[in-house]
Parts: C-alpha cells; structure tokens; sequence
C-alpha cells in the first residue's frame, strides 16, 4: 500500500469511528426519556399519591432475573430492574394488611388484580422500569413499559401488566 491509500483508510475509519459515536449519543439520549413525565397514581385508605420516575428509583430499587413469556417467543430468561410493589404502596401510607385487593390498572384498559399476601410476599411482584438494562419503552415506541408489573412466579406472564398507569388497593 501506498502513502495516499493509507491515508485515506485512515479518513474512512476516523469516518466510521465518528458516524458510530454520534448514533450511540442520539440511543442514550431516547433511553434516558423513556421516562421523563412517566408518573403512576398510587390510590386507596383516602390516600392519592402520584410518583414520577425519579421518586420511584428511591424506594428500594433492586435487580433480579425473571422468566418472561410472550405471546409469540419461547419463556427467556431477564434481568429486570425495578422495585418491589409493597414498597410503593407502603411508602405512600397505605397499609396492605387492612386491604382486601390490589388492582394494577395499564394505559390500554388491562387489569390485574393481586391478593395483598402475594404483594407482601419476598422477591416475587415489582414494579419493572428496566430490561436488560435498557430502559423501557412505552406502548407508542413498541415497548412494555415505561413500567410493567414483573411477578416472578408467575410462569406464563398473563398477569405481567405492562403501560402500568395506575394501583388501586381498595
Ligand atoms: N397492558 C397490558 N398488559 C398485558 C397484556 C395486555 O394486553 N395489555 N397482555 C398480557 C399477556 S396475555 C401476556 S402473555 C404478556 C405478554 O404479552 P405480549 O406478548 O403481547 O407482549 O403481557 C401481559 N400483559
Ligand atoms: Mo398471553
């Protein structure tokens, strides 16, 4: 190889190297809004409490596998971030021993209804906002989230509710 032809494999790749850093910025920007204003209405015991992404983070946020199974793949394992329901319920002064139900309401209508025991049990019900470390998206950009109710020992995901908007403990 000559002079002006390494010259300009070097141009192609600085090229490459500057064309991939600038796609890599414009992910990272999307990802960090998939949860900018995502906010869940937490209701029940005359208690309405509205948490945003940030608020939610600081209840005990943990990582944890779970095996997701969707309609149309095999049962994968994850990893999930997310944190336990319990803790969002409780936090916001509703006491899960005096309540008979929790009901997990999503953006598009789908509902699950939980027995408070379950809720309270260890490692199983989260509220998930990352998979795989990717945050999640909405329903609009093809995703499950930005939040989505994870039940660990749930096998077949029925009751994964995803868009959460809203828990009602009545
Ligand atoms: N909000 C909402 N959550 C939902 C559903 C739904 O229709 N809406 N379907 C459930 C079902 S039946 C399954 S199997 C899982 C995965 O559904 P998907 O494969 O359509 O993503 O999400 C569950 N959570
Ligand atoms: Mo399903």
């Amino acid at each position: 190889m000559n002079k002006k032809s390494i010259g300009i494999v070097m141009l192609l790749l600085i090229a490459i190297i500057v064309i991939f850093a600038l796609v890599n910025r414009g992910l990272t920007k999307n990802s960090q809004e998939a949860h900018k204003n995502a906010e869940v209405l937490i209701t029940g015991q005359n208690v309405e409490n509205k948490l945003t992404y940030d608020q939610i983070i600081q209840l005990g946020e943990e990582e944890f596998t779970a095996i997701f199974d969707s309609s149309n793949t095999d049962p994968e394992e994850h990893k999930y971030t997310g944190v336990p329901l319990k803790n969002l319920i409780e936090e916001s002064g509703i006491k899960l021993k005096d309540a008979q139900q929790v009901n997990i309401r999503a953006v598009d209508g789908y509902t699950v209804a939980l027995k408070p025991n379950e809720v309270l049990e260890d490692e199983n019900v989260y509220l998930g906002y990352k998979q795989d470390g990717e945050p999640m998206k909405g329903k609009e950009e093809g995703g499950s989230g930005p939040y989505q109710l994870i039940i660990r020992k749930d096998a077949f995901s029925q009751r994964w509710c995803k868009f959460v908007a809203e828990i009602e403990v009545k």
